[in-house]
This record gives C-alpha cells, structure tokens and sequence, in this order.
C-alpha cells in the first residue's frame, strides 16, 4: 500500500482539488488508499468506518465484488461503443432494470455520467418538451433556495448555494426563479420525522405563477431532501402541494434524486417514499454504487412521446460521448443486481427508528441546535463560532476522521448517510464517535 510519507510536499502540488481548500489541505492531507465493506483505510494502514457512503453513493458497501467482475468482463467483451446513431445491449438492459424499480410512469431513461450532467438534462428536456408542444414559451425555469444541483451552469443557476453562484453571477441561466428554502429551526428544530411547519412555502410558486403567468414557466426542480446544503426534510405536505400546483399550471415537476435515489431514505426513490410523482427524477451516486461515473434522467411516457412525434429526424440534439458507457452500464446492472437481491432498496427503513433514535441521543451536547434524519440520513447542525461560520463544522469533521469515522461537513452542519449495509454496532460507533468529539469541543 502506497504511503502517505512517501508523498511529499512537491507531489501534492499539481493536483487541483475539488471543493477543497486545497494550501489548507495540502499542508496537511488527509487520504485514503483502501475500500472494503463499511471501512476506509488510509495509506498508513488506519481504520476509518465510512458514515457517508463514500459522497452519498456507495450505497452497497464498498468492493463489491459482482460489481468488480462484471466491470472488467464487460472491459475485455467491448471497451467502448459509440451511443449516437449506435447502441449496445448493456444499455437497453440498464434501462429497463432501471424503469423496473422506478416509481410507476417514469419508464424512459437518457443516460449521463454524473449527477450534474442529469440536472442540466433534465432542464434541456422540460424546455424541448414545451417547445415541441408548441408552447415554445414556456421557458422559465425554478429552483429553490439552498438547492444543490450539481455545477453545470443550468445546475448552479436553479441551485440555491450562494458561494457556488456568487462567481459566476453575470453568466448565470437567465429567466431563473428560486422558492424559498423550507428551513426553519425556530418552529421545526429537533423534529422527528417530517417538520410539521412549512408546507404553505410550497404556495409560493402560485406567486411566481402569478407574477410571470404558466405559460411562460417550464419547470421546478426540488431535491425532495436536500442533501449538500445539509439535509433539509421536506416539510410535512410541501412536496404534494407542489405537485398540485404544477399540475394546475402545466409546469414540469422535477425530483433530483442524486442523493435520495437507490435506497437512502427507505424506499428506492423518495418519490415513492412520500407519495408524489414527479415527471422528472434525475440520477447519479448510487446508479452504479459509486464504482464508475454514471447518471440517468427518468422521464414520462407523455414527455418521451411528446418528442417521437415531432417530425422525422434526431428528436434531443443532445447527449455525452460516455453516456450508457458499457463498464458503467456493466456497473449499473451488478449494483441494481445487489440492491435488489439483498434487499438493500428499502433496508433503511428497518434501520430507521434505531438510527433517529441514536441521533437524537446527540441531543444536549454543547452547541447542537438541531438534528433531524430520515431513512438512514441524518443532519447534525451545529452554533457557528462567533464570527466563523464554518470553522467548528470543519473541526468535528476533522477531529471525527481522526477518530476513525468519515462524515461529511457543510458549514456547521454534519452529515452521514452510510452504506445501507450498516449495522446497529456501526451506528454506535458513528454516533458514539460524534458524541465523544462534540464533547470535547
Ligand atoms: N444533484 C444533487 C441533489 C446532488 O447531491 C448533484 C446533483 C451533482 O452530482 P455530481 O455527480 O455532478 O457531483 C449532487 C451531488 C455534499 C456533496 O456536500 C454532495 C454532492 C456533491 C458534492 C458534495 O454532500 N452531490
């Protein structure tokens, strides 16, 4: 196993890292070299236990080996085949799996290779889709405040996380909207299950509606939790309220289901989970169980056939030359395999009540002012330090890690979401592990 003292400082220098702050972390890095199960190690051979599923998408453990096998068989079959004009077997077979475990009607699928791919997809789509029923006016697209959709330009601009649009603020999509965020800690702190407050914010889009009239607006897109801005449960009612005001303007209603897809919140899709269905769900994370870059936009059967009849010719001038890649495509179809198989799609919900259980044991301790969870998600949030947002969240996520126990930081919020392969003595640890550092701030 490679050491991380035989790297040195010179090494570190000509990778750009993502989302990192990379003088900080180059000064003192911290890597991983192994995977296996619910565990990292790192190159000095340590321990760490996974509580977040790698970034929210190794949702079958880590080396699953069906997924290994299948991968380079595939490689040696056929490497590569083109997907324009062109297709191969794997392809089809992934779709259909895919649309055999989706929520009912949504049984097309286009294929990207990441999360941010299947966003900006999905916006293509509801604007073509309009344009195709002839109503070409329908162009406006909304997002909702802290949204996180990827960092494609369309995904940034219908994203709602300030710093990751401040940059690029002149360029953004014109003719974006945003709902406003539906976190309140003041009526909802602390809430088990969905928030009870917050469903009217929902109304909202009946003010935009008014403002701009439905036939200028294409479509909203929401994460049904919102997971990177760190985890916001939809409040009770919200999501089928938006669902019926999208229905009585003629609005296309997307889920992004990068995080909340395959599994995490109890269901395979919180679609399904709470009971509304979007014509939209866009895909990543754990389509492929985090091995091979991969995403899919599911779309309905009115949204496909608007397009199949419009006139002869190449319906969607879109598409990536890695989309429905073979290896990924061999990927997908291992992990669906596995998650189906070992009944993994709906497993967090027998874990549920243990793991809020667990979390809200959390409270009290110095400067906790909310936790909520859902499925086999849960948010930590945490008081800023006067002055320092961010600072105390990046310390508990450091001082875990050093524990032995990955969990993942935005701001000061923590979040884990682990493999759905956790065990109860495995949540101990996690929560046990933030406990002890949350003690000891
Ligand atoms: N939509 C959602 C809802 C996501 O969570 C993306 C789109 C973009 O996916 P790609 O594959 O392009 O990264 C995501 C990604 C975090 C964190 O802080 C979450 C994501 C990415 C990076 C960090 O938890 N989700």
């Amino acid at each position: 196993m490679p050491n991380s003292a035989a790297l040195t400082r010179s090494d570190l220098e000509a990778l750009w890292l993502p989302f990192t702050h990379n003088r900080q972390f180059k000064a003192k890095p911290r890597l991983l070299a192994k995977a296996s199960g619910m565990y990292y190690w790192t190159p000095d051979g340590r321990q760490v236990l996974d509580a977040v599923a790698g970034l929210w998408c190794v949702n079958a453990g880590h080396g699953r080996r069906e997924i290994t096998e299948a991968v380079s068989a595939q490689l040696e079959t056929m490497d590569y085949a083109p997907p324009f004009q062109m297709a191969h077997p794997q392809a089809f077979a992934l779709a259909n799996e895919l649309v055999g475990i989706a929520p009912k009607g949504l049984d097309h699928v286009f294929f990207t290779n990441s999360g941010s791919e299947s966003v900006d997809t999905a916006l293509k789509i509801a604007l073509a889709y309009h344009r195709a029923r002839g109503q070409g006016t329908r162009t406006r697209l909304i997002g909702r405040e802290r949204g996180y959709h990827g960092v494609g330009f369309g995904g940034i601009s219908v994203g709602g996380i300030a710093p990751n649009r401040k940059t690029w603020s002149a360029t953004l999509v014109p003719g974006v909207d945003h709902l406003p965020h539906t976190h309140d800690l003041a009526r909802n702190a602390f809430s088990r299950g969905l928030p009870e407050h917050g469903a009217h914010l929902a109304d909202e889009l009946e003010r935009l509606v008014t403002l701009h009239d439905a036939s200028n607006i294409a479509a909203v897109i929401v994460e049904p939790i919102a997971g990177s801005t760190g985890v916001l449960l939809p409040p009770r009612g919200y999501l089928k309220r938006l669902r019926e005001i999208c229905d009585k303007h003629g609005i296309i209603l997307i889920f992004d289901e990068v995080i909340t897809g395959f599994g995490r919140t109890g269901s395979a899709f919180a679609a399904e989970e709470f009971g509304v269905k979007p014509d939209i769900i866009t895909l990543a994370k754990g389509l492929t169980n985090g091995c091979i870059p991969m995403g899919a936009v599911l779309v309905t059967k009115a949204i496909y056939d608007a397009f199949m009849q419009g006139p002869d010719g190449i319906e969607l001038f879109h598409g990536y030359t890695y989309s429905a890649h073979p290896a990924a495509c061999a990927a997908g179809l291992a992990t669906l395999g596995i998650y189906q198989r070992d009944g993994l799609l709906t497993r967090a919900k027998s874990l549920a009540k243990h793991w809020e259980d667990a979390a809200h044991a959390l409270r009290g301790l110095p400067n906790v002012i909310d936790i909520r969870t859902y499925g086999l998600i849960v948010g930590v949030e945490l008081e800023p330090l006067a002055g320092k947002p961010g600072a105390r969240g990046y310390d508990v996520f450091t001082r875990c890690f050093e524990r032995g126990v990955l969990v993942r930081q935005t701001a000061d919020i923590i979040a884990m979401s682990p493999p759905l392969i956790v065990e109860p003595a495995q949540i101990e640890q996690m929560f046990g592990t933030l406990a002890e550092v949350l003690r000891s701030q």
